[in-house]
């Protein structure tokens, strides 16, 4: 797709809930896949990007924000007190809507005190941003945290061109009708002149919300919603990779030597990788279990292979993380209990983050890469997977049929992330597959990751939301 000259274009206000400075792209930890995307689209234009700094104090009461340029891109974060990230944070966006948004409503909890931290924070939000916007900003707003935010600056008198996109996936009407005052959640999405989505799947559901639900009137040739006088853009526009910046990694000497010990250590034996956040959607312990199924299978092929997960932990505040930590190491010390030998574990698990270089080596070398979550909005890691192969001996990809990657990469071996015989099968399809089809599925695989990468996201949002 033709990339749109970005030079005369309005300034770009980012807001979300976290900010990456710059100078942390690419550093070790996990960032999420939405710091790398919007630092991509932020280094294009002159950006502001707002959002909370990280950090505890009680210095956002007081209005103080902290600001930094680099490489004109100019930063604004202001700290939140403990209670806010109590109830905002770690309170309705973790507890509340994460898990809701995810089809989890066993998980969900709903708490009319987050629920006022929530609209609190956004109300703060506004408050600070607001002073910072000119007349002519285009304003993306991103994620689940900040669904009100737009309406928040629409009340403050901002005529701005304002965007929302949502990182993760939008739930079926008859699971988001449980979420408390939801109406009002999505009233608050129709002040934006464009809410993007990750997939048709999750905007199909946005929409029947808003038809059966709400009583709005919905265009789907035209992807719009009018309600009360307000008309609003709902479109999916699927992230991608920054694929300049991610396909050149090879050519690093971190990413080489990460690949080299891999390779090193595991001498032989076929390696195959996960890397995640450690949260539940991502499917972790049931990979686990498809894994321990296939060597109750095929007790013969323990020796030749050797599988990596990669998990940092995130969000440990949350008693769900604490569950899913303390769930994982009790998978994988009993698997590595009953399989090991003196000098062969079957499963290392690591709780730390890479930085892409390395991430990328440890992809290359790895000949099989395991991405199951249970539901996600789109998932980068699969889209890494593909970018970091050779294309003359490239890996496959067992990619979970709930992600949202899915609708892009049929050519994966999609399973039911649920089903450990699905995903034990998987792993025998790709362990008998030929060079031949690997070579065939890759080259479909890596031509949508390539061209349908982050560039083309942020061009396509914003331009959508400068024709709104
Ligand atoms: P996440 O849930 O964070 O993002 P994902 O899309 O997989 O999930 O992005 C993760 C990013 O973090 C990738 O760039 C990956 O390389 C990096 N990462 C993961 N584990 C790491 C580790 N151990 N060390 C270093 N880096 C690591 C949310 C949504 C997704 C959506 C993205 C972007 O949940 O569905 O794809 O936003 O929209």
């Amino acid at each position: 797709m033709e990339r749109s000259t970005l030079t005369d274009q309005p300034r770009l206000v980012v807001i979300s809930n976290r900010v990456a400075v710059p100078k942390a792209r690419g550093a070790a930890g996990a960032q999420g896949g939405l710091a790398g995307a919007l630092h991509a689209a932020l280094s294009d234009r002159k950006g502001l990007w707002f959002g909370w700094s990280g950090q505890e104090s009680e210095s956002g009461r007081t209005g103080h924000i902290d600001t930094q340029t680099t490489d004109g891109v100019t930063t604004a974060t202001i700290d939140l007190s403990q209670r806010d990230i109590d109830e905002y944070y770690n309170g309705y966006a973790n507890s509340t809507l994460w898990p809701l948004f995810h089809y989890r409503l066993d998980l969900a909890q709903y708490e009319r005190e987050t629920g006022k931290g929530y609209e609190r924070v956004n109300e703060r939000f506004a408050d600070q941003v607001a002073p910072l916007i000119e007349p002519d900003d285009a304003v993306w707003v991103h994620d689940y945290h900040l669904i009100p935010l737009g309406e928040r600056l629409r009340s403050r008198g901002l005529k701005n061109r304002i965007g929302f996109f949502l990182h993760i996936p939008w739930p079926p009407t008859r699971l988001f009708v449980s979420l408390p005052y939801h109406e009002r959640l999505v009233r608050t999405l129709l002040y934006y002149d464009v809410v993007g989505f990750q997939t048709q799947e999750w905007l199909e559901s946005f929409l029947h919300y808003c038809e059966h639900e709400l009583g709005a009137e919905v265009d789907g040739a035209k992807g719009t919603v009018s309600f009360e006088g307000r008309t609003t853009i709902a479109r999916a526009y699927p992230i991608g990779i920054d694929w300049d910046h991610f396909s050149q990694l090879g050519s690093a000497g971190e990413a080489r030597q990460a690949q080299q010990r891999l390779l090193s250590s595991s001498r032989r034996r076929t390696a195959m990788i996960g890397v995640d956040r450690l949260d539940y959607s991502k499917g972790i312990p049931e990979r686990i279990d498809g894994i321990g199924r296939f060597f109750d299978k095929h007790p013969e092929r323990v020796q030749d292979l050797v599988f990596i997960q990669i998990a940092p932990p995130s969000r440990e505040d949350v008693d769900s993380y604490q569950a899913i930590r303390a769930e994982l190491e009790q998978k994988c010390g009993r698997i590595n209990g009953a399989r090991s030998e003196v000098d062969m574990v079957p499963i290392r698990y690591v709780n730390r983050g890479y930085s892409h270089e390395e991430l990328f080596g440890f992809f290359r070398a790895a000949k099989i890469g395991l991405v199951t979550p249970l539901r996600d909005g789109m998932n980068l890691v699969a889209k890494e997977y593909i970018a970091a192969q050779d294309p003359e001996d490239p890996g496959v990809l067992i990619l979970s049929r709930f992600a949202g990657a899915a609708a892009q990469m049929p050519d994966a071996v999609l399973v039911n992330p649920h089903s450990p015989d699905d995903i034990a099968h998987a792993i025998q399809t790709a362990l008998d597959m030929t060079l031949e089809e690997r070579k065939a599925r890759y080259q479909k695989l890596i031509a949508t990751v390539r061209d349908d990468n982050v560039q083309d996201w942020t061009a396509n949002f914003l331009r959508d939301l400068s024709e709104a």
